[in-house]
């Protein structure tokens, strides 16, 4: 069951499991009784992870009944079970967004959440499997994002289309997704600058990055939106604003190495309702893995 992968992710939720499997220690140690404080440190202990109140309250209400019907019979049975009620939470029946060919994904996202690594990861690894991939530099705003993805391209050995500093970014979508029309890669990337999504023009200008894109483009456009993990409720926030502008396909959870409330993935699942399609836990091109519900269950609960 430990495979290479399984461990990355493990790793990467190190702080998230240490601070919650902390937490479920103490209260094992108090004895086998389930008791209404065992039922209140549960679901504070939930609760402090990030996974947010609507999750806790369905797994806590699940993992009740079955102690009720003595399916669970004491408090370490009930932990061990947890990991399983949380997967449960997370498993959603949305295809991966990447692994349909052709299709294009506009990857957005406030600044700084690792949308540009997250698009050379993707590039990487779809390079790897043998896949074709042809990138758009949407970020035309920041000085070195264009050079940024460059140096990512270069190394997964994939084509870039880029405009200026200060172009519209409308025009580099419109490039690339013309490009990709000749070209006929199997998957293209267009990276986007960071905004806030307070912001109403910076919406509006990626409302028009995405019109664009889906008028000219003929294979399927999806956006994907890149949250840091490590903004909790805040990453909510935004992801219900980008959502409501541009309909999002799927979201990256990136910095999950980052935080000790890595639950966080359940609230976005459970709270948004878009699918997570990939967990980022690290800047390494190889830190970018599948969400599988069971995996990052039992990696973040880490009994079992
Ligand atoms: N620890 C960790 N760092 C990450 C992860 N993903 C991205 N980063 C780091 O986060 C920082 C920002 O990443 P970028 O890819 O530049 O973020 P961005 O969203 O493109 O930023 P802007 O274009 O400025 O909005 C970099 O230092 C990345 O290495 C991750 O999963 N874990
Ligand atoms: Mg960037």
């Amino acid at each position: 069951m430990t495979t290479p992968w399984y461990r990355r992710i493990s790793e990467g939720l190190t702080k998230s499991r240490d601070r919650l499997e902390g937490q479920l220690n103490v209260i094992l140690n108090r004895g086998p009784e389930l008791d209404e404080e065992f039922w209140e440190d549960l679901e504070d202990a939930l609760i402090g992870s990030d996974i947010g109140v609507t999750a806790v309250t369905e797994i806590v209400e699940r993992l009740r009944d079955s102690a009720t019907r003595k399916a669970l019979p004491d408090a370490a049975a009930v932990v061990d079970h947890l990991a399983e009620e949380l997967a449960r939470e997370v498993t959603t029946e949305a295809p991966d967004v990447f692994e349909t060919a052709p299709v294009t994904v506009l990857v957005v996202g406030v600044n700084g959440t690792g949308k540009t690594t997250t698009v050379g990861k993707l590039a990487t690894e779809a390079a790897r499997t043998g896949k074709s991939v042809l990138l758009g530099s949407g970020d035309t705003y920041r000085a070195a994002a264009v050079e940024q993805l460059d140096i990512w391209a270069e190394r997964a050995g994939v084509p870039v289309i880029r405009r200026e500093r200060g172009a519209d970014p409308a025009a580099v979508a419109y490039d690339t997704v013309t490009a990709a029309n000749v070209q006929r890669p199997d998957l293209t990337l267009i990276d986007t600058a960071g905004r806030l999504h307070t912001s109403p023009d910076l919406m509006r200008e990626l409302q028009k990055v995405h019109r664009i894109a889906t008028r000219e483009s003929a294979a399927p456009v999806k956006v994907v939106l890149v949250m840091d993990a490590t903004t909790g409720q805040n990453g909510l926030a935004q992801a219900r604003e980008f959502d409501a502008a541009l309909d999002l396909d799927g979201i990256v959870l990136t910095k999950l190495d980052g935080t000790a409330k890595g639950g966080i993935a359940v609230a976005v699942v459970r709270e948004l309702g878009i699918p997570i399609v990939r967990i980022g836990v690290g800047e390494g091109a190889d830190d970018l893995k599948p969400f599988v519900p069971g995996e990052y269950a039992r990696a973040l609960v880490g009994r079992g």
